[in-house]
């Protein structure tokens, strides 16, 4: 099948997937372009230098992986190798087959975009693009959880925030019913009670919570809305703060706020206009951590709760390598009744003491981390 053809078809059956209401309509559109395409295309594109390895090549930061990619034309000027948008390598009239080193410890830990671009001496220009993974260079320890007591929590609750701030227990809820039960609320510590409240209509759908300052901020999960509150009054602000993509957890280090969505990604924001400052990418030894849903920032690390799994990673700020691992599937078992799953991870930095909870569970927990004796 003609490349461009493909390309259409594929597309067709994307959209097949997505409307298949509109499905008759976009045939005929999708033939009338993919036969377009096929009289004003006359030969097949050749690319004249092209990388000799697959999508997703994988190295360990710190290592140095020798790789090559083949020239196929014999009218190259110049082969540009770009990293992300930056030159690092350039060849002059190569020919054959060129190799060269990765160097993955030049970047951070991710994904990251290797491009090969070739200039012919007509000037014409070619890309071959791969996506490449730096994966970390540390095997993640393995910690465990040891409950030193049980506190009640209400079971109405769809925990996803939990933060203390000047020793007053913040919780936030999201509303997977619709009902307007996303709230932003103090919560006593000791009997579970909700003090103080303030709700969003069912159009909110509530995320994570973090206090920095005198504000709360609060995250929404598709609606692209950060919310804040006055953290002792609760009243929220007349401004609210827009961001792209989704909202999942939040946490900060005194001077950024930190935001997961969802994927292997933790974005630095400015808190006084949530403008993005930096983004690091959590991966371990294999690859990315994704689904990093309510965060804690605890001496210095970020603990992040993986959505769906009774587990809450340790994140090293700077580069995003998983440090540690924490099995938190003793708190389920005890804890999670008929709720949903664990979510929700709070340090006092006054009484040194962590919290972990889960969604609509009926128990808080204050744990102690059990790591590897030396
Ligand atoms: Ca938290």
């Amino acid at each position: 099948m003609h490349r461009q053809f493909k390309i259409y078809f594929n597309t067709l059956t994307m959209i097949f997937e997505f409307k298949k209401n509109k499905l008759i309509p976009l045939v005929l559109i999708g033939f009338l372009l993919a036969a377009c395409e096929e009289t004003n295309t006359s030969e097949p594109q050749q690319l004249p230098a092209t990388f000799t390895f697959d999508e997703n090549l994988a190295i360990e930061y710190g290592k140095v992986v020798s790789a090559s990619f083949e020239v196929t034309a014999k009218n190259v000027a110049r082969v540009d190798l770009y990293f992300n948008d930056s030159i690092v390598q350039q060849w002059k009239k190569p020919s054959g087959r060129i190799s060269f080193d990765l160097d993955a410890s030049y970047y951070g830990l991710g994904a990251k975009q290797l491009t090969l671009k070739s200039t012919l001496i007509d000037g014409k220009t070619f890309s071959d693009s791969r996506l490449i993974r730096i994966n970390s260079d540390v095997e993640p320890e393995q910690w465990q959880v040891k409950i030193a007591s049980s506190f009640p929590h209400n079971p109405l609750s769809f925990t996803q925030g939990l933060e203390f701030s000047d020793g007053v227990l913040y919780e936030s809820t999201g509303d997977p019913n619709r009902d307007g039960s996303t709230m932003v609320a103090q919560v006593n510590l000791k009997s579970g009670a909700i003090t103080a409240k303030k709700t969003l209509d069912g159009n909110y759908f509530g995320e994570g919570i973090t206090i920095l300052g005198n504000r709360v901020y609060q995250l929404t999960w598709t609606e692209q809305k950060c919310f804040m509150y006055d953290k002792k009054s609760l009243e929220m602000d007349t401004k609210d703060f827009s961001y792209t993509g989704e909202g999942w957890g939040l946490c900060n280090d005194g001077k950024s706020i930190i935001m997961s969505d969802g994927t292997e990604r933790l974005v630095f924001r400015n808190p006084t206009n949530f403008q993005i400052e930096r983004t690091i990418e959590v991966y371990d030894k294999v690859g990315p951590r994704s689904k990093l849903n309510e965060l804690e920032y605890i001496d210095g690390k970020i603990y992040a709760n993986v959505w769906m799994l009774d587990l809450v990673l340790v994140i090293d700020p700077n580069s995003g390598r998983v440090l540690a691992e924490i099995d938190a599937s003793d708190l389920a078992t005890v804890g999670k009744g008929s709720g949903d799953v664990l979510n929700g991870i709070a340090y006092n930095p006054a009484t040194k003491k962590i919290y972990m909870t889960g969604k609509y569970w009926s128990k808080l927990f204050e744990v102690t981390l059990v790591k590897p004796s030396v």
